[in-house]
């Protein structure tokens, strides 16, 4: 208000009556009413009046609109200390030998804040409710532990070996449903990644109810947030779509403690008063919970609006600085910068001044915020609670910039939050940090029980299977085993669009699939699918879409079937990892088939990719227009050489590069089979390209080899006098080496096996499972890798080429026991024709022939100088640069 200086006190008064006068009479909608009437007036009348999206430093709901906490706050605050100091003890113990790490001040900060969701709100799944979906602050994975260590649902033991997992009875150090994958549902630990997927969490769930697949409506998702953590542009990138979504099934708790790892968060400013801001301008409902209940009396008091002020004017950093002092310093520091609030307090002792709380810490407040928050209808809620960093832990920690990090307490500390706490036990077991439990049949453990029965059961919990789906065979996809024709040209896009096509008509598996693009769909001639599944729309389509004559319009639909994510690659992949753990969340697979860009696939959000490894994902990514020399024309930034190799880093993503129709549809029967029907904890990663060509039929017998990554394309005709080369080739890139085994055998009388290598991923991790047995059973008869099972019996040296860098074919090396020569795409992409760009890349059908009889003089097998020839023959300057290098 200080920016409007006031030049009629009296007539602001009088403005100032009447406006309360309205409050008590009819109540505060009308009053919001009437002053909006106002503000628009002015407006038009060519008033210009900026916007402030903020309101008072001040709790949004009044203390006479709260409503009442049912529970026993006797009973919860004494589960909540004991929470509290098994969460310490957990970290201390963990650290006395082993130094493994841990938090004790994030989880001490945002206990009460969790305890009332445990108690009054999270429901488990049951028959009567699908479950709320919780996403935890990873940091805080001890305090959700120790109530579960209360609860029995982990033992002594399990809480010793926090952080030591190795030896199987240990807890992660963070939630990891790879690692917990009965408990932990949400990795949330890389920061921001929690804050996306929970938005996209939770407008798939009304994708779902749209759809008829499940019924999601009562349902909430809420996602606990540091201060610190929404400096990530992921945590804020996507608010604005929760709010066009109308998402009032997901519920934001931030808990502003105002410290991150360092230091303050905005210590020269207020997060909560930027939150605010942010998302209501975004559209959200926004509830400050900033003050406890023993502030109401003095804000009551405070009629003149001199607290509020203060309030306003005072800085984080300052918030911070007095929760680690004490009530004297309060006392003189922040009532005392105005002489009549020193007087306010005045007949208040500092232990009543310390005692003023935050509202993250006032469970009352915290229930009311709740409940304000689930019966909010048409927009998401962000609920902006203030908090202590360490509360409790005193000396040791409490509002310290030192805190997050805190893992050691002293005697004196330990005993002064025991005291605090009030918690039975003695001075000479202080040191020891035992672990308390209620005992059977005490009130607060059937307290807590009953609380949970209540609300479904325990959480956090996590469904590991849903019922299987009945996948198609692969007779279901006969069309695709067979030759393409003669002038049928086409690319592996096409035929994946085909293939999906015809998954979606599956009589079984037709309603599960959720095609998902990210602006792309012409890109990848998916378009036709718009008007056939349609678009989905939470309100249908409101336009007539300016296609609406032509057979392929733009269709959107409550009922659509694709999810169109605009140009937001991290927000297609967050949808994709709702869907691809619906089995999971919501007892039903969905089989997502995420295709993008490759180039903005693993590279744009490969923090997702691992996050969905983590989820134990399942579904399909597919990286369209890949391969540094197929996407011709759209250069540096576009043409990928490299997803796989990143695809190669998650353990449990299955990657493929396959050339030709027959493979996609194995891999893509097979993809199904094993995650819908056998419910393996896998994701693909499929690349597709854009270039057209005929499509053989399917050799006899190949889909083994299909599968495991490799398998014998063709195999060269050769007497005894004629030299063999053993060619590989993956994606386009096979067809260069199948006309390259032609110049072979034309210009130099060479035969050659040729092999379709549809992983070289797949390959190397089959031959690393292989050589660690051999490693550990060094006197059993050897096993073989698949690669050395297939070249055991054939004569010659390898050469390969792939449209990736050299490392991917490369990957294979250890487990060829010939001479190996590799081709590959390393440099960046540029823009041309793919014959120039195969070229300059050197991985055309010329330098692959060049590099089978460089394999070939290398063994001795041809002289050296038929390699020159070779070189001059195809017109390639041995001089020229590196591709890499230019
Ligand atoms: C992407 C990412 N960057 C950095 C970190 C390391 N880190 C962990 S916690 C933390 C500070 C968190 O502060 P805040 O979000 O305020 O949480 P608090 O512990 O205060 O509740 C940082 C930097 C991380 N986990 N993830
Ligand atoms: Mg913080």
């Amino acid at each position: 208000m200080d920016r409007f200086p006031d030049h009629d006190p009296q007539e602001t008064q009088e403005w100032l009556d009447a406006l309360e006068a309205v409050l008590e009479q009819e109540g505060p909608e009308r009053a919001h009413y009437l002053l909006e009437r106002l503000i628009d007036k002015a407006r038009r009348s060519g008033a210009y009046l900026p916007f402030s999206a903020n309101t008072a430093y001040v709790n949004t709901i009044p203390p006479a609109k709260e409503e009442h906490s049912p529970g026993d706050h006797a009973i919860e605050h004494r589960i909540r200390s004991y929470a509290r100091w098994n969460a310490l003890a957990m970290v201390l113990r963990a650290n006395k030998n082993t130094n493994v790490g841990g938090h004790i001040a994030s989880f001490a900060s945002a206990a009460t804040l969790y305890d009332v969701g445990f108690n009054h709100f999270w429901h488990a799944p049951s028959e009567k409710h699908g479950g709320d979906l919780v996403y935890i602050q990873g940091h805080s994975a001890p305090g959700i532990y120790s109530r579960a260590f209360m609860l029995g649902r982990l033992t002594e033991e399990q809480l010793d070996h926090f952080r030591q997992e190795v030896g199987g009875k240990g807890l992660s150090s963070y939630p990891h449903p790879w690692l917990m994958p009965d408990f932990w549902q949400f990795p949330t630990v890389s920061m921001g990644l929690g804050p996306l997927m929970a938005i996209y969490q939770a407008r798939f769930m009304k994708y779902l109810h749209d759809r008829g697949v499940a019924n999601t409506e009562e349902r909430k998702v809420w996602c606990f947030v540091g201060d610190g953590e929404v400096d990530e542009p992921e945590s804020m990138g996507a608010i604005g779509i929760a709010a066009r979504e109308k998402l009032d099934n997901l519920i934001f708790v931030v808990n502003c403690n105002l410290q991150r790892l360092d230091g303050p968060v905005r210590g020269n400013g207020k997060i909560i008063q930027e939150l605010e801001a942010d998302f209501r301008g975004a559209g959200w409902n926004v509830i400050k919970l900033i003050w406890g209940s023993y502030w109401d009396p003095l804000l009551a008091r405070d009629t003149k609006g001199l607290l509020q002020k203060l309030m306003d004017e005072c800085v984080d950093g300052e918030y911070q600085t007095f929760k680690s002092k004490d009530g004297a310093y309060v006392r003189k520091y922040f009532f005392g910068k105005y002489p009549e609030l020193l007087e306010m307090v005045a007949n208040m002792t500092d232990d009543d001044i310390w005692r003023l709380n935050r509202g993250g810490h006032d469970p009352h407040k915290i229930y009311a915020a709740y409940s304000a928050a689930v019966k909010h209808k048409g927009q998401p809620t962000v609920i902006l609670a203030k908090t202590v960093k360490g509360y409790g832990m005193g000396e040791a920690g409490e509002s310290q910039n030192i805190t997050h990090q805190q893992k050691k307490m002293g005697t004196i500390s330990l005993k002064s939050f025991r005291d605090r706490f009030n918690l039975p036990i003695p001075d000479d077991k202080i040191e020891e940090v035992p672990y308390l439990e209620f005992a059977e049949g005490s009130p607060e453990l059937n307290y807590m029980r009953e609380h949970r029965m209540a609300l479904g059961g325990y959480l956090p919990a996590r469904r590991r299977k849903a019922e299987p789906l009945v996948v198609p065979p692969l007779s279901a996809f006969d069309a695709f085993l067979k030759a393409s024709g003669e002038g049928r040209e086409v690319s592996t896009t096409m035929v994946f669009v085909r293939l999906l096509n015809v998954l979606v008509k599956d009589k079984n598996i037709g309603k599960h699939i959720v095609p998902i693009v990210p602006d792309e769909s012409r890109t990848f001639g998916m378009e036709g699918m718009f008007r056939q599944l349609g678009i989905w729309s939470s309100v249908g389509q409101l336009y007539t879409p300016q296609d609406a004559d032509q057979l392929m319009f733009y269709k959107e639909d409550r009922n659509g079937q694709i999810l169109q994510e605009g140009i937001c690659e991290p927000g297609a992949m967050s949808s994709w990892i709702a869907a691809a753990t619906s089995y999971s969340m919501h007892g039903v697979s969905m089989i997502p088939f995420y295709i993008f860009y490759s180039m903005f696939g693993f590279q744009r959000v490969g923090d997702l990719a691992w996050a969905a490894g983590d989820s134990r994902a399942r579904g399909f990514l597919l990286g369209g227009t890949s391969g540094r020399t197929t996407l011709n024309g759209e250069g540096l930034q576009h043409e990928d050489g490299h997803s796989h190799l990143i695809a190669s880093t998650i353990p449990n993503c299955v990657s493929y590069d396959p050339a030709f129709a027959y493979e996609l549809a194995v891999i893509m029967q097979d993809g199904l089979r094993r995650m819908y029907k056998e419910q393996e904890d896998i994701f693909y990663y499929i690349t597709l390209m854009n270039e057209n060509y005929a499509h053989p039929a399917m050799p006899n017998g190949a889909e083994e080899g299909i599968l495991k990554g490799m398998y014998l394309f063709r195999e060269g005709q050769s007497d005894k006098e004629t030299p063999k080369v053993q060619l590989l080739g993956s994606g386009t890139i096979l067809r260069e080496v199948i006309a390259a085994a032609e110049l072979l055998k034309q210009d130099f009388g060479v035969a050659s096996d040729i092999w379709s290598i549809t992983s070289f991923n797949q390959l190397r991790r089959d031959g690393i499972e292989a050589n660690r047995w051999n490693l550990l059973h060094p006197e059993a008869k050897p096993r073989l890798s698949y690669v050395e099972s297939c070249f055991r019996e054939r004569s010659g040296p390898v050469a390969a080429a792939t449209d990736y860098m050299k490392v991917y074919a490369d990957q294979i090396r250890a487990f060829l026991p010939k001479s190996y020569l590799v081709l590959g795409t390393d440099g960046f992409g540029r823009s041309d024709t793919r014959e120039a760009l195969r070229r300059f890349f050197e991985v055309d059908r010329h330098y692959v022939a060049v590099a089978a009889l460089k394999a070939l003089a290398d063994e001795e097998m041809l002289p050296k100088a038929k390699v020159t020839e070779a070189l001059k023959k195809y017109g390639i300057n041995p001089d020229k640069p590196n591709p890499v290098t230019v």
